[in-house]
């Protein structure tokens, strides 16, 4: 097994071995909810499969046997997620970019919570293979968040438009079976068949012509890119709403562990 040296990443583990490169969300603590480095990390190790002539898919995944809950809501200040700077800098947009446009087929494998932001990241990569513990759901209208651009318009391609309402407006949580059923998980194996289910699945897709399918990719992206346009303007609504007292409320509710009261938020008839 080859582990490349990148000492420097603290937040994520990424690890290359047989042609498949593996990126492992790793802030077990916060149950792999994500902050900017590890944003930016998952976006070097993405860079460094990219260009790895050696490497045909990317595993996306999450430690200790949680997938990933979204944005660090601990360090979500009023302007969005702050860096260790304390600057709000969070480039999930990009990451969500450079998930649909590697070249190699990316897969979600997921055990436990894959919810909100982290959600949203298991929506986009190509497959999705699932544990039968695994849990989906958005939380966005719950904690002052949303994702208006790929988390809504490609998920509503994949589990069809009402049910997608459904998911982001009661915020509900989801079995692996039920997510399998409504076509947003591709299998779901028992727990401890999980890696070897994956590893399956990647040998399989590494035994086939490698520009066939890096051109198969890019031509079911065809169909929704014109969805970027849709992001930018979406994610920038996002940290715009950051911002306010309504949003805020969502964040801190959370922190307090009880429910939010948006009663006095107004519901703007424009
Ligand atoms: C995932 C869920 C439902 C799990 O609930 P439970 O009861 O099983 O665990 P618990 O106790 O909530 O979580 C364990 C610890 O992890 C922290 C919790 O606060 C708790 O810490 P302590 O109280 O022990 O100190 N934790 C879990 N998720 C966290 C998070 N995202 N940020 C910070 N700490 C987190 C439950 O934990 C849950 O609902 N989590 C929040 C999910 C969420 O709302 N994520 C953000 C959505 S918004 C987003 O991701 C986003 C976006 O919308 C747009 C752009 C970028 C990001």
């Amino acid at each position: 097994i080859y582990r490349a040296d990148m000492p420097e990443f603290e937040d994520i583990i990424y690890t290359k071995a047989d042609g498949v490169a593996t990126v492992s969300m790793n802030r077990p603590w916060v149950l792999n909810a994500f902050r900017p480095r590890t944003i930016d990390e998952m976006l070097e190790a993405f860079h460094d499969a990219w260009y790895d002539d050696g490497i045909g898919v990317v595993v996306l995944t999450g430690e200790k046997s949680n997938f990933c809950t979204g944005g660090d809501q601990k360090i979500r200040g009023q302007g969005g997620y702050n860096d260790e700077s304390g600057t709000p800098r969070l480039q999930v947009r990009n990451l969500h970019r450079t998930i649909r446009e590697i070249p190699k087929p990316v897969i979600a494998k997921v055990d436990g919570y894959s919810i909100g932001g982290g959600h949203v990241l298991h929506v986009i990569c190509d497959l999705t293979i699932a544990s039968d513990r695994a849990i989906f759901g958005q939380t966005g209208p719950k904690v002052g968040s949303f994702d208006a651009g790929f988390g809504a318009m490609y998920l509503a391609r994949i589990v069809g438009e009402k049910k997608a309402r459904e998911i982001w407006y009661l915020c509900d949580q989801y079995s692996a079976e039920e997510a399998r059923d409504m076509g947003l998980v591709n299998k779901v194996v028992p727990r401890e068949q999980l890696d070897e289910e994956t590893a399956l699945w990647c040998r399989k897709i590494l035994a086939k012509s490698p520009t066939a399918i890096r051109f198969m990719k890019a031509g079911f992206n065809a169909d929704t890119d014109h969805g970027y346009g849709l992001q930018a303007l979406a994610h920038g609504a996002t940290s715009l709403f950051y911002t306010s007292d309504e949003a805020t409320e969502g964040r801190t509710a959370f922190l307090e562990k009880r429910q939010p009261d948006f009663a006095k938020y107004r519901r703007t008839p424009w």
